[in-house]
């Protein structure tokens, strides 16, 4: 049965203020999470939406190093603008907070010691690296060198960026210090552990046999961890940016950021909420939902549960971890280090008062059970033929013929036809899967369901035609444009969560309300909004919603339009006759192909300057050069120019492509094998460079004489030579 709360937190993982957020962690958490809550809100249910910049962590330490500024000015800097995108973008959360706080840095020490006293620890002294000219211990990230498995010279100590592998700083070839450039040496030091093995059956209990609903992704990477079998886990690091570690004799240590970072959820609820934070955090009746990207899964399945258990006195659990795959762009991963990605604030910048289509793009392809890929030209036909030429046409035909027929008042609803009654009928079947599939946390789906109210107002008012019944029918015109409004006003609720700028645009043509929760709980906004008619997005959020105590919406507001709710959603009557409607506006315009094309040059800028200097390093990776031989060597091998006559493969091989080539002195062939790389079609007509007088070999039952130079590339590919300028054939080279 399912449990029944009182009241919702939400959180989203705390984004690293060390760089701005992308398209990609919006998709992966802050657009669902933005939705559930809105959603939650609009249902009347008691929410708490809790965020923050996770300021810690040695990739800022990094960052700053290289930008010769302090950490803090780095965590300055991009928790203003990634505060500054949440914002522009209508994802308000009740507090966007930091974990560089005071108040944070005072409860992850108090959290710490707690554990440390009770004894919760183990300490365990190990070797670790450590930078003998500066002095100090060194993140497997300060370590650089060369990555044993593809030669990339770049290598991290903990990963190579450039195949992608795990290592380990022992794995490096010729390790030094980013900081000194020294070689680091091992010295030993003592850290602290969380035993996350003792914790293990009593998670297997909890995820693996109490929560069996959780998405497949999760569960299954929680139940591997745990097949896996776990380890004690450092909760510390030698470093000096953190929060100190509150023991004597721990100086220049740190809370490790992955320990102090999930604390950050319940500080910076404590920051907002002094006073009452515990009921968020520790009553049974609270129902806790972390929204994260599939690579936080461990941390927030295992490793934080793990730590809330270790410290008891009833702090909750999380209810679900709806956690997304990736969302990769134009087909590669997005990768911040060689800014490959859509910045939410330059979005926001290039395409402004578009904020729902981004919002609408990502919801709509959300990476929620696999990786899925954002593309510029399906954010453009998503917009132009989904948002633009359904919903909003829609909403405008309804509304400008309102205007037309009626002075913009709506008009009566006379005898319902058939295909009224079933295209209204058809919404609250749509409202109950949305609902259910929100509850659910499967937005994409629930997104199809708003977006079908529209495609059924789109295909309903094509159909009745009300423009040609108009000629000759008015009470009927007047039946068709009241069931159009009364779509309309269904839409303007349901895709509330979806694009809120846009459902504000709707309300004011349609004059309606902010939808609020009537009766169930504090409602959504402050009561001022109500009589202003429009509240914007931002005043849906903000702690004193969440406050218990406050006044509730009357029950019904008799007799006014202007307040809907969404039990509203479905009702045939929403917009009663008469009511006046507000102007005609554009709810969604079109998106050219020039500010697609804009988009797309700037990625292929930055793809070409990657290959540059993929290129670039490949050149450094020579081979060595061969034994000394005499000019008497050289003048034994015959190298002439041959043109490629024709070209077939070989039967039954991959690598071998049989020429027959014409080399001035004769017509003969070569076998070749060049397949690989080169198609048949490649190769006829080009010119090439061969060595003539090789002894002749059969290969594959096909007699092959001579060979054709190839350059071998130090990554193993090959390319034939060929002479810059057409020569004759049988042109002696050397
Ligand atoms: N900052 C990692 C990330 O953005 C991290 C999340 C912390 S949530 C407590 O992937
Ligand atoms: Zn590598």
């Amino acid at each position: 049965m399912e449990k029944k709360f009182k009241r919702t937190l939400v959180t989203c993982a705390l984004p690293y203020a060390n760089g701005p957020v992308h398209i990609g962690h919006l998709a992966g958490v802050y657009v669902p999470a933005d939705i559930y809550v809105r959603y939650l809100r609009l249902r009347g249910e008691d929410v708490l939406y809790v965020c923050g910049s996770d300021e810690h962590g040695v990739p800022i330490t990094i960052k700053a190093r290289q930008q010769g500024c302090s950490p803090q000015d780095i965590v300055d800097k991009y928790h203003k603008i990634i505060d500054g995108s949440f914002k522009a973008l209508g994802i308000n959360f009740d507090i966007y907070g930091r974990t560089s706080s005071k108040v944070h840095e005072k409860n992850a020490a108090q959290f710490f010691r707690k554990l440390y006293d009770e004894g919760k620890f183990v300490t365990r002294e190990s070797e670790q690296y450590y930078d003998p000219e500066a002095k100090t211990f060194l993140a497997d990230r300060y370590i650089v060198g060369t990555c044993p498995k593809c030669g990339n010279e770049g290598a991290y100590g903990d990963q190579c960026e450039k195949c992608g592998s795990t290592l380990s700083p022992e794995e490096l070839i010729n390790p030094h210090s980013r900081l000194s450039g020294a070689e680091p040496v091992k010295r030993k030091t003592t850290h602290w552990y969380l035993p996350l093995q003792d914790y293990e059956g009593w998670l297997r209990e909890w995820i693996l046999e109490g929560h069996k609903e959780w998405r497949s992704n999760v569960y299954g990477q929680v139940k591997s961890w745990l097949d896996g079998g776990l380890q004690p886990r450092a909760v510390t690091r030698d470093l000096d940016w953190g929060v100190p570690v509150p023991v004597e004799g721990a100086e220049g240590k740190v809370l490790y950021v992955w320990f102090d970072a999930p604390i950050g959820y319940i500080s910076n609820t404590m920051e907002l909420l002094p006073d009452s934070w515990e009921k968020w955090w520790k009553s049974p009746d609270t129902k806790l939902v972390h929204f994260i990207g599939k690579d936080n899964i461990v941390f927030h399945c295992i490793v934080f549960p793990a730590m809330l258990k270790a410290y008891g006195d009833g702090f909750i659990l999380p209810e679900n971890v709806p956690a997304n795959e990736f969302l990769n762009l134009e087909g590669d991963k997005i990768s911040t280090s060689r800014g490959w990605a859509v910045w939410a604030h330059e979005y926001v910048q290039d395409f402004p008062g578009k904020e729902d289509v981004l919002r609408y793009v990502l919801t709509a392809n959300a990476p929620e059970t696999k990786d899925n890929d954002f593309s510029w030209k399906e954010f453009q036909t998503r917009n132009n033929s989904e948002l633009v030429a359904i919903f909003g046409n829609f909403v405008n035909r309804a509304v400008v013929l309102t205007h037309k027929y009626f002075e913009g008042r709506v008009p009566a609803a006379g005898e319902l036809a058939e295909v009224d009654r079933e295209t209204l009928a058809e919404v609250p079947a749509l409202r109950e899967s949305l609902e259910k599939n929100i509850e659910n946390y499967r937005f994409r789906e629930a997104l199809k369901d708003a977006m079908q109210i529209a495609r059924l107002g789109n295909k309903y008012i094509s159909d009745s035609e009300p423009w040609k019944v108009a000629k000759t029918d008015m009470a009927r015109t007047g039946t068709i444009l009241n069931v159009c409004l009364q779509l309309c006003a269904d839409l303007a609720i349901a895709f509330e969560p979806f694009t809120p700028f846009a459902c504000e645009r709707l309300r004011r043509m349609l004059n309606l309300n902010r939808p609020t929760a009537r009766g169930k709980g504090p409602v959504c906004g402050p009561q001022g909004a109500a009589s202003t008619g429009i509240a914007s997005p931002e005043t849906c959020a903000g702690p004193a919603v969440t406050e218990e105590g406050q006044d509730r919406l009357p029950e019904k507001v008799a007799g006014s339009a202007s307040s809907v709710c969404w039990d509203s959603l479905g009702a045939a009557d929403i917009l009663p006759e008469g009511h006046q409607l507000g102007e005609a506006e554009l709810l969604f315009e079109k998106i050219d192909d020039a500010a697609i094309q804009k988009q797309l040059d700037r990625l292929a800028e930055i793809r070409a300057q990657k290959e540059a200097e993929a290129k670039a390093e490949l050149a450094k990776h020579v081979t060595p050069q061969k034994e000394e031989c005499t000019f008497d060597d050289f003048g034994k091998m015959d190298i002439r120019t041959a043109t490629v006559l024709e070209a077939e493969r070989v039967p039954k091989t991959d690598k071998l492509l049989k020429l027959t080539i014409d080399t001035g002195i004769d017509r003969r062939v070569i076998v070749s094998g060049i397949a690989e790389y080169y198609t048949p079609e490649d190769m006829v007509g080009r010119q090439i460079c061969i060595l003539a007088n090789l002894k002749p070999r059969v290969i594959k039952g096909i007699e092959s004489k001579g060979m054709i130079l190839m350059a071998r590339q130090n990554d193993g590919t090959m390319r034939f030579i060929t002479p810059q300028e057409t020569v004759v054939n049988g042109a002696e080279i050397g």
